[in-house]
C-alpha cells in the first residue's frame, strides 16, 4: 500500500463523522489539495464512498466490502495485531508467507491475508480446503515469552477467541473440539494451525493460522467433506462481510492474548471448557494405534485434554484424534 494512501484512510478514520477539509489534508499529508483530490477519487474508484461538501470536506461513509489491506486497516482498532497487513488475492498458504516474515524479521502482529490458498495447509500434511474466496484465511505472527512447551495453550487460547468472534457475530454458540476444530452443529467450520520455531527453552516465533468457512454454500466444498464441513451462511442463513469477520477476530484476539500474558492460562481454561464439544460426554477416541473411550473433563494446563476412562483413572491425551 502506498504511505500516501494508508496516512490518507488513517487520517478519516481518525477523523470518523466529522468532515475534513481538503487544506487540512493537504497539510498533513504534504500533498497538494490537487493531489488529495486524486488520491480521493482513487479511493472512490476502489469502492469508498465520500460525501463532499463545498467549504466544509470530505467525509467517509463507507468502506468498501471487499478485503484489502486498506479496507482491513478501516476501523480497525487494534494496538499492535494488524498494523501490518500483507494481503494477497491467491497465495499457496497464507502460512507459509508469514513464516517467512517471521524468519526476515517480521514484527509480531504481522498478518498475512490471503482470498485463496491454493495449498492451504491443515495438521500433520492434511490439506485445508480454501480454494476459493469465501472464507477468512489467515496467518499472523506472536513472538511470546513463553517455554515451547506452554505453546499449545496458544491454540487453545485462539480456539476459545474463534468461538466468541463467531457467536458475537452471529448469535449461535459453536463448539471447541479438542484440540483445534470449531464445530457448528457438529460440522467443522473452522480450523487451526499453530506452527513455532523454538530453541529447548525459547520461543523465536510462532504462526498462528486460522482457516474459517464464512460465505459457503454446500457445493463450495470438496466432496470429501462436504458431509462434514459447513459455513456461517449455511448455518445461519445469512452472509456476512469478511472484513467485519477478521477485524472482529483481530480485536478479541489482541485482548484475550494480553490477558493470558498477563493473568497465565487458568481463564483461558474456563472459556474453553465452556464451549467444549461434548464436555463431561463419554466419547470414542484414537491416540496412536490404541482406540479407547472415556469421559472428557477438562484440558490440563499443557494443552492436553483429561479423559477419565470407566474406572475414573485420568489420561492426558497430548495426540489424539476424537471421533464425532
Ligand atoms: C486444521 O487442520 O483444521 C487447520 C486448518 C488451518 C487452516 C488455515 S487457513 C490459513 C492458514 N494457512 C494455511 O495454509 N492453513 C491455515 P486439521 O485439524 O488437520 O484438519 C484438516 C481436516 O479438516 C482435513 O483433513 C479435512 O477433513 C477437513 N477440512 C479441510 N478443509 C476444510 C474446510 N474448509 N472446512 C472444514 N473442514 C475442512
Amino acid at each position: 500500500m502506498s504511505s500516501t494512501r494508508e496516512k490518507l484512510i488513517e487520517l478519516l478514520a481518525s477523523q470518523a463523522n466529522t468532515f475534513v477539509s481538503g487544506q487540512w489534508l493537504s497539510n498533513q499529508l504534504q500533498l497538494s489539495r490537487t493531489a488529495v483530490w486524486k488520491q480521493i477519487k482513487q479511493l472512490e474508484a476502489d469502492g469508498y464512498r465520500f460525501q463532499a461538501v463545498p467549504n466544509k470536506g470530505y467525509r467517509l461513509i463507507e468502506t468498501p466490502k471487499k478485503v484489502s489491506e486498506n479496507t482491513l486497516f478501516w476501523g480497525l482498532s487494534t494496538k499492535w495485531l494488524g498494523k501490518v497487513i500483507d494481503h494477497y488475492e491467491e497465495i499457496s498458504s497464507t502460512q507459509i508467507i508469514a513464516s517467512q516474515h517471521a524468519q526476515s524479521g517480521g514484527q509480531e502482529g504481522l498478518v498475512v491475508v490471503a482470498e485463496k490458498q491454493t495449498a492451504g495447509k491443515g495438521r500433520l500434511n492434511r490439506a485445508w480446503d480454501s480454494n476459493h474466496h469465501n472464507g477468512v484465511w489467515l496467518s499472523f505472527i506472536l513472538r511470546p515469552n513463553l517455554i515451547p512447551s506452554h505453546a499449545p495453550q496458544l491454540t487453545l487460547l485462539t480456539a476459545t477467541v474463534l468461538a466468541r468472534t463467531i457467536e458475537k457475530l452471529t448469535g449461535v454458540k459453536p463448539s471447541i473440539k479438542w484440540p483445534n476444530d470449531i464445530l457448528l452443529n457438529d460440522r467443522k467450520i473452522a480450523g487451526i494451525l499453530t506452527e513455532m520455531q523454538a530453541e529447548q527453552d525459547a520461543i523465536h516465533h510462532v504462526i498462528i493460522g486460522i482457516g474459517i468457512n464464512i460465505n459457503h454454500k454446500e457445493s463450495d466444498f470438496d466432496a470429501s467433506i462436504m458431509k462434514r464441513a459447513t459455513s456461517l451462511a449455511l448455518e445461519t442463513d445469512k452472509q456476512y462481510d469478511k472484513r467485519v469477520f477478521i477485524q472482529t477476530l483481530l480485536e478479541l484476539f489482541e485482548g484475550q492474548y494480553e490477558a493470558f500474558l498477563s493473568h497465565g492460562f487458568t481463564p483461558v481454561k474456563a472459556s474453553w471448557e465452556s464451549y467444549a464439544y461434548r464436555f463431561c460426554d463419554v466419547v470414542h477416541y484414537k491416540a496412536g494405534k490404541e482406540r479407547a473411550k472415556g469421559k472428557i473433563i477438562g484440558i490440563a494446563s499443557d494443552g492436553a485434554l483429561m479423559i477419565e476412562d470407566a474406572l475414573g483413572n485420568t489420561k492426558h491425551l497430548h495426540s489424539a484424534e476424537i471421533d464425532w
